[in-house]
């Protein structure tokens, strides 16, 4: 936590089919998930890209927490982030935030989701090693198409599915044009990377510097291709989308 306040805006992805592992540990923990709408918190700061999600990305390191919401809706992210929330007005009761189940992250892997204004209907809970638990949830919505890291990781995983764990198929989902830039075309992250050569998640200065490279460029230069706000500039559009997306009761701001 740096000593600038960060706004993210929380996406909620909602679990559709849990795995076996999963549901064996909500039970042990008697934990009635029978129609409750469970949503796993993504923090993004590029919400205008949510129409490319292709997976979302848990650490199979970190643990997270079932937070009661309401009587009918649960979260789930790490307790800091659970923390956080409660003074936010986002749990119902100020400083508190009722943990209903602790998950591991390796047993969330495989779950069927739905990504709210994402392209694919369905897509699925993946590991990114690199996920930091000291910052915004502990989860990471996957848009390859402008982000050189999840773009890396889903090269990556397709590539030792096996090593991994998943089907190669819930990582090889095309990424989707989103926005178009005069430099680098409408896959900004798969241009980047190819650009700076970046082999692996794991060419953390590469990946810093590609990083810096795509969300300057597509702030200032990028222009929508899909969604409500195709033509308009994304310094414009992002925050259409963000409050669509807020109204659609689909996503909440969120502050560290
Ligand atoms: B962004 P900042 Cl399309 N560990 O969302 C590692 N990365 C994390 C994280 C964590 N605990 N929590 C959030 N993030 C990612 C979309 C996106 C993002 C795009 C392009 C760039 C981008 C889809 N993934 O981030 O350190 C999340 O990924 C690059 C700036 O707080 C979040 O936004 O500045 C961003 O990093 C937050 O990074």
């Amino acid at each position: 936590e740096g000593v600038n306040p960060q706004e993210y805006t929380g996406i909620k992805i909602q679990i559709l089919e849990w795995p076996v592992e999963a549901k064996v540990t909500l039970g042990k923990a008697a934990v009635d998930i029978e129609g409750k709408k469970i949503s796993m918190i993504a923090a993004t700061l590029r919400p205008e890209t949510m129409y490319g999600q292709t997976c979302c990305f848990v650490s199979p390191n970190i643990t997270y927490g079932l937070y009661e919401i309401s009587p009918t809706e649960i979260y789930i992210c790490t307790s800091r982030a659970a923390k956080n929330m409660s003074f936010q007005k986002i749990t119902p009761v100020r400083g508190e935030a009722k943990l209903l189940a602790e998950i591991s992250g390796r047993e969330l892997i495989g779950a069927k989701i739905h990504a709210p204004l994402s392209v694919y209907r369905e897509v699925r809970v993946l590991p990114m090693d690199t996920i930091l638990a000291s910052k915004g949830t502990g989860v990471v919505t996957s848009v390859p198409s402008d982000s050189p890291d999840d773009y890396a990781t889903v090269v990556e995983l397709a590539k030792k599915a096996d090593y991994y764990g998943i089907d190669k198929e819930w990582a090889s989902l095309e990424p989707i044009p989103i926005i178009t830039s005069p430099t680098y075309g409408d896959l900004t992250a798969v241009a980047i990377v190819k650009e700076l050569k970046i082999q692996s998640p794991k060419d953390k200065e590469l990946l810093a510097k590609a990083k810096e490279i795509a969300y300057k460029d597509a702030f200032y230069q990028g222009t929508m291709v899909i969604g409500a706000y195709i033509g308009e500039k994304v310094e414009i559009a992002k925050n259409k989308v963000k409050n669509d997306l807020i109204a659609a009761g689909d996503a909440f701001v969120y502050n560290e």
